[in-house]
C-alpha cells in the first residue's frame, strides 16, 4: 500500500473545533462559535500584515499618541481596525473595548446589537515590531449585562471570573491562536498555505515542572524587598530551590505563551520607578484578566500578589494591575514572600 503523507482525520481546523464544542451545549445558539470564528479571521489579516512588517510602507510610528502617552505606531491601528471592523456588523456583540482607545466602541447604529462584549489588545508587544520578536493579539468576550440597545462601560468592567472566553493571537516563527471558553486551553497554528489554524496543541496543560522566571531584571532596583527575595528565591540564591533559566522577551504574549508551555512564572511587580504607574504597566482588562483565564484553564494561576487577577472587578477600562502570572506554586510563593516583606 502507498504510504499516505498525512492522516487527513487528524486535521482538525479551528472552525470544526469550535462547532464540536458548541455540539456539547445544545442550548448554544451558535453566536459565541461565529464571533470566536470571525476574531480567527481578524488573526488571520494581522498575521498577514505582520509578516509583511518590515515592508517600508507600513514599517515605522505614525505621529499618533495613544492614551497610554505611548507612539503608536501603523500596524498597531491595522490590527486594531481589523478587529473592529471585523466584528462591529455581525450581530453578536453590544460593544467593544481596545486597549487603543480611550473609551468602549460603540457598534455603529445602522448594524444591530448582540450580547456579547469583545475587549482587546490589538497588538502587544508592539515595541518589539522592529526587532522581529514575537507579538500578539489578546481578547476576552464577556455577556453583556445590560438588557438591550447599545453596550455600555459597565458591560466592559465585569471581573475576569464572568468570563466567556479569552485568547490571544501569537506572531512569531508560525502564527497560533490559544484560546479557552473554559473547556481547556487549545492551540492552533496557521498553516499560511490553506489559510487555516490546525489544532496542534490541544489541551495545553502547564508542565509541573517549571522552566523560566520572566521579569524585566533592569527594574530590580525599584522593586519592593518582597519582589526581591522572591526574585532571590527563583534564582535558587534563597532557599532549597534549583534555580530556574531567566528568559524575557518584552512581548507578554510571547513570554506567556512560553511559560504556558514549558512551566514558570512571568512577573511585572508594582515599582517605584514612575510615580503615575504605582501598580506596574499591565492593563488588566486588555491584558492580565484575558491571559489569567487562560493560565486558569490550563492548571495554573495569575495573582496581583495578593488576590486572583480573576477576582478583580475593574474600575476603569484603562487599569493597571501588577501581575504574576503561571504555574500555581510559584505564584503562590510570589503571594507569600509579598505578605512576608512588604
Ligand atoms: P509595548 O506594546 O509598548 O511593547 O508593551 C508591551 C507590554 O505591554 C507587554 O507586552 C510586556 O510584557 C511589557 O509591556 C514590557 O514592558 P517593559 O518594556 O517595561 O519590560
Amino acid at each position: 500500500m502507498a504510504a499516505t503523507p498525512f492522516d487527513q482525520s487528524m486535521i482538525i481546523t479551528i472552525e470544526r473545533h469550535i462547532l464540536e464544542e458548541q455540539s456539547g451545549h445544545p442550548e448554544a445558539t451558535g453566536m459565541l462559535t461565529s464571533l470566536l470564528y470571525d476574531i480567527a479571521l481578524a488573526g488571520k489579516l494581522i498575521a498577514s500584515r505582520t509578516t509583511r512588517a518590515g515592508l517600508a510602507e507600513i514599517l515605522g510610528s505614525t505621529t499618533d499618541v495613544n492614551i497610554q502617552g505611548e507612539t503608536v505606531m501603523k500596524l498597531d491601528q491595522l490590527a486594531d481596525q481589523s478587529m473592529y471592523r471585523l466584528n462591529d456588523h455581525t450581530g453578536r456583540l453590544a460593544c467593544m473595548a481596545s486597549e487603543e482607545h480611550e473609551g468602549i466602541l460603540p457598534i455603529p447604529e445602522r448594524f444591530p446589537t448582540g450580547k456579547y462584549v469583545l475587549l482587546y489588545d490589538p497588538l502587544d508587544g508592539s515595541s518589539n515590531i522592529d526587532y522581529n520578536a514575537s507579538i500578539g493579539t489578546i481578547f476576552a468576550i464577556y455577556r453583556r449585562l445590560s438588557t438591550d440597545g447599545p453596550g455600555t462601560l459597565a458591560d466592559c468592567l465585569q471581573p475576569g471570573r464572568d468570563m466567556v472566553a479569552a485568547g490571544y493571537m501569537i506572531y512569531g516563527s508560525s502564527t497560533m491562536l490559544v484560546y479557552t471558553s473554559g473547556h481547556g486551553v487549545h492551540g492552533f497554528t496557521l498553516d499560511p498555505a490553506i489559510g487555516e489554524f490546525l489544532l496542534t496543541h490541544p489541551n495545553i496543560r502547564i508542565p509541573e515542572n517549571p522552566k523560566y522566571y520572566s521579569t524585566n531584571q533592569g527594574y530590580q532596583r525599584y522593586w519592593s524587598r518582597g519582589i526581591q527575595h522572591y526574585t532571590h528565591w527563583l534564582q535558587g540564591l534563597e532557599g532549597e530551590n534549583k534555580p530556574l533559566s531567566a528568559r524575557y522577551i518584552g512581548s507578554l504574549v510571547g513570554d506567556f505563551h512560553r511559560n504556558l508551555l514549558s512551566g514558570g512564572v512571568f512577573y511585572y511587580p508594582a515599582d517605584t520607578q514612575d510615580p503615575t504607574k504605582p501598580h506596574g504597566k499591565l492593563r488588566l482588562v486588555y491584558e492580565c484578566a484575558p491571559l489569567a483565564f487562560i493560565a486558569a484553564q490550563a492548571g495554573g494561576c495569575a495573582s496581583d500578589g495578593q488576590q486572583d487577577i480573576l477576582d478583580i472587578t475593574p474600575t476603569s477600562l484603562h487599569q493597571r494591575v501588577p501581575l504574576f502570572i503561571g504555574n500555581y506554586s510559584l505564584v503562590q510563593a510570589a503571594e507569600d514572600f509579598i505578605r512576608q516583606y512588604d
